[in-house]
């Protein structure tokens, strides 16, 4: 009985250890193949995309012409802000741009290499986010060209917008350099899409090194629009929609360099992601130093002994955290602008001449029809009799007019950098009531004037007056 019934039980235990060794091989074999097939599977689920909630037409865009092998766009988080990866894009487009067509145009001043200090010859006020610093820091001696902004001009075929930036010279940058278009569709003074290209770029029309970003929760420009409020609470673009072909659709934005004796980078963007917006605000940048879209505006982010100025009387002289990079003041596209738009151009109203002299500087004279001239001196009163005396003038300080009363100044009629015998000419579009305010206001007495500019007329002159220390 004893061995009868070992018998069977070594025969079971002999069949079992065959089964378990048999299960073990067929469990070796297929580990490996279960760690690839797993893997790629798992992260080819697209992550949800903030898009597909408050757009749903863009999801669906996306959705329908997204190949399923479409990467997700890397996460936000860990991504540095403003360095798009330009890896080479297996992403079949279904659209490119062609030749831009344009409509709009803003001027911009130009520098030039020349003696240290390189000083701008105006397009210069921190105070409200306008920057021509088109060289180094800190001793302003040497000059790029190819950051220097001459012109930009906006426009669509129906199918793209097109931006184009004209730089004053130079070659394609070997340097990391950023170009940027900012978009404010509510025309609320603050950028709610920003275009964004990373050198090194092709002449031919590419995805690699282009950027899209949104900004989801309206505080670019922080608390106040247009005005400087560090330090920096808010998020600003915290949402990269696109990049090198990835993300909202994969022909939503290319970009390519244009050599020429003055070179351009020009810009696409599928009207459809804006919804074709028929009336917004734009402007553009070039950025070799900060490039980070979410420190925008840079004077939020920057105070202004921070920022530094470029011209030497001003206490902030030189530049520091902000040089090495140009932008232009907010025009209009799709609309005529009444002046009150917030922050836009000062001077741009008279439309410039439409082939200007191609080696005379931009400059743009506006003589409005029914404008005004506000006149006005800065001063450092040295005998302290209480005026301004021949040889008192305090020169390169920027002044601007803004539209209406003082207390609820808006949009931008025009800047002014005064000369060296310290006084300054403002053209402003209309007549009425004007805020004449200097960067900087703290060192002047008063601060700012109201000035009620007769049409056709002059005002002034307004005297500011040096606070002694
Ligand atoms: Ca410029
Ligand atoms: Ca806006
Ligand atoms: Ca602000
Ligand atoms: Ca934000």
């Amino acid at each position: 009985m004893r061995n009868r019934l070992l018998r069977p039980r070594h025969g079971w235990a002999i069949l079992m250890g065959l089964l378990l060794g048999a299960l073990l091989l067929l469990s070796a074999c297929r580990l490996p193949h279960i760690t690839i097939v797993l893997q790629p599977s798992a992260s080819a689920t697209p992550a949800a995309h903030p898009f597909a909630g408050p757009n749903p037409t863009f999801a669906a865009t996306q959705a329908a012409s997204a190949p399923a092998a479409t990467p997700p766009p890397t996460p936000r988080a860990a991504e540095a802000p403003g360095t798009p990866s330009p890896t080479p894009s297996p992403i079949p487009h279904l659209r490119r741009p062609g030749e831009p067509v344009l409509s709009e145009r803003v001027w911009d001043a130009t520098c030039r290499a020349g003696n240290a200090p390189i000083v701008p010859p105006r397009g210069d006020d921190y105070f409200v986010n306008l920057y021509e610093r088109p060289f180094n820091a800190e001793t302003q001696d040497t000059y790029y060209p190819e950051l220097d902004i001459r012109r930009a001009d906006i426009g669509t075929d129906g199918t793209w917008l097109y931006v184009v930036l004209e730089l004053n010279g130079g070659t394609l940058p070997a340097e990391p350099t950023a170009y940027g278009v900012e978009l404010d569709l509510d025309i609320d003074g603050r950028g709610d899409w920003l275009l964004w290209a990373q050198s090194p770029l092709g002449t031919t029309w590419q995805v690699e090194g282009v950027a899209l970003y949104r900004d989801l929760d309206d505080d670019v420009g922080e608390v106040r629009a247009c005005r400087n409020d560090p330090p920096q609470d808010g998020t600003s673009y915290e949402d990269q929609v696109f990049v090198a072909g990835q993300g909202l659709d994969p022909d939503a934005a290319w970009a390519r360099w244009v050599p020429r004796g003055r070179p351009q980078v020009q810009f696409a963007l599928l009207y459809d992601i804006i919804e074709r917006d028929p009336a917004f605000m734009w402007w553009v940048w070039s950025d070799r130093q900060v490039q980070r879209p979410d420190w925008m505006d840079y004077h939020d982010h920057y105070t202004a002994e921070e920022a530094g100025s470029p011209f030497p009387p001003n206490p902030y002289f030189p530049a520091r955290a902000l040089a090495r990079l140009d932008n232009t003041c907010h025009w209009v596209f799709g609309f005529q602008p009444t002046g009150n738009e917030p922050c836009i151009c000062a001077g741009n109203f008279p439309t410039p001449t439409a082939t200007p002299a191609p080696t005379a500087t931009p400059t743009i004279t506006p003589t409005p029809q029914q404008g005004a001239r506000i006149t006005g001196v800065f001063y450092k009163d040295r005998n302290d009799n209480g005026q301004y005396d021949p040889g008192e003038g305090v020169s390169s300080i920027t002044v601007v007019a803004r539209r209406g009363a003082c207390g609820s100044p808006m949009g931008v009629g025009d800047t002014a950098v005064s000369g060296a015998d310290g006084s300054f000419v403002l053209n402003v579009p209309v007549g009425g009531p004007w805020c004449v305010m200097p960067s900087n206001p703290t060192i002047w007495d008063p601060p700012r004037q109201q000035v009620n500019a007769p049409p056709g007329g002059t005002a002034g002159p307004v005297y500011f007056r040096f606070k002694q220390p």
